[in-house]
């Protein structure tokens, strides 16, 4: 099944557009899990066991893995291998590079990782990534403006964001090519959907960023309702101190979810 079909029946599903970030820093896990041999494999499997009926996909930030060395790469293995097969998982790797060393990062990502989903950087232009885009289906999320300060720097002069937001509607052909949009940008949401049209857009930046749920939602949706990945990380999974894991975690993934969809609610839909 290709992505933006486990994607929608996830969703429908489970009633939801939220994406749970397992962004897990060993620093914030509670201690119950450090006796493990490697507690983010546990960390991370406790908090899919409890929350798999109520997200619409999972993100893994590759950063919070590959800084682990060995012990972190066997703890993204065994994640993506967890996570049960209708829910979707994307690779939040940023990657992008010559077509030649793109192919090699868009093989590892989807074949290797096996991610549903993948996040690029749009810098280096087409070429770099079309190797992505060659993997049918699969999705590719192309970063068009980010939830950081440093978005000011490039992206939001001239309007950058909105020429890669013209690109991604343009390589979206195959019904592949979505765009990363900072939900602390919730007026460019706006833009961007109506140059994006119909493709998905995936939000990081509510939560920990502070970025603006209900404008996100009612400038996110596409013409359907729909096409909105909503991604939460440390708002979520370190929403306990472990004295109550299970029961803390529940309760904030249900209030996003809930939050998200009172604000879908409000949206008149095709
Ligand atoms: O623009 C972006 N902002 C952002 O936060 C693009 C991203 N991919 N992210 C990622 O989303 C970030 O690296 C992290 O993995 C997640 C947000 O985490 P949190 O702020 O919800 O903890």
């Amino acid at each position: 099944m290709n992505f933006s079909m486990k994607l929608r029946e996830a969703s429908e599903r489970n009633n939801s557009l939220l994406c749970i970030g397992l962004d897990t820093d060993l620093e914030y896990v509670p201690r119950k899990f450090l006796m493990e041999t490697n507690p983010i494999v546990y960390f991370n499997r406790a908090i899919i066991d409890i929350t798999r009926n109520l997200v619409c996909a999972y993100k893994l930030n590759l950063a919070f893995y590959e800084s682990l060395g060995i012990p972190g790469i066997d703890a993204l293995r065994r994640t993506v291998k967890y996570i049960p097969k209708d829910i979707p998982v994307i690779g939040d790797a940023k990657r992008s590079d010559i077509s030649n060393s793109a192919r090699h990062y868009a093989k590892a990502l989807f074949e290797v990782w096996n991610f549903d989903a993948a996040t690029v950087n749009p810098y280096m232009g087409e070429d770099a990534i079309q190797p992505f885009l060659e993997y049918r289906d699969k999705t590719v999320f192309v970063l068009c403006l980010t939830s950081n300060k440093g978005a000011e720097d490039f992206q939001i002069p001239d309007k950058l964001y909105l020429k890669v937001a013209h690109k991604i509607k343009e390589w979206n052909v195959y019904n592949n090519c979505g765009a990363v949009v900072g939900a602390t940008h919730p007026d460019q949401v706006a833009e961007i959907r109506k140059a994006i049209e119909d493709a998905t857009m995936l939000v990081p930046g509510i939560g920990a960023q502070k970025g603006d749920l209900n404008k996100v939602v009612a400038n996110g949706l596409n013409a359907s309702c729909e096409g909105l990945i909503i991604n939460v990380s440390r708002g979520i999974i370190y929403a306990s101190t472990g004295e109550q894991f299970e029961e803390d975690i529940v309760k904030k993934t249900v209030e996003y979810r809930e939050a998200i969809n009172l604000a879908r609610g409000q949206v008149r839909c095709n």
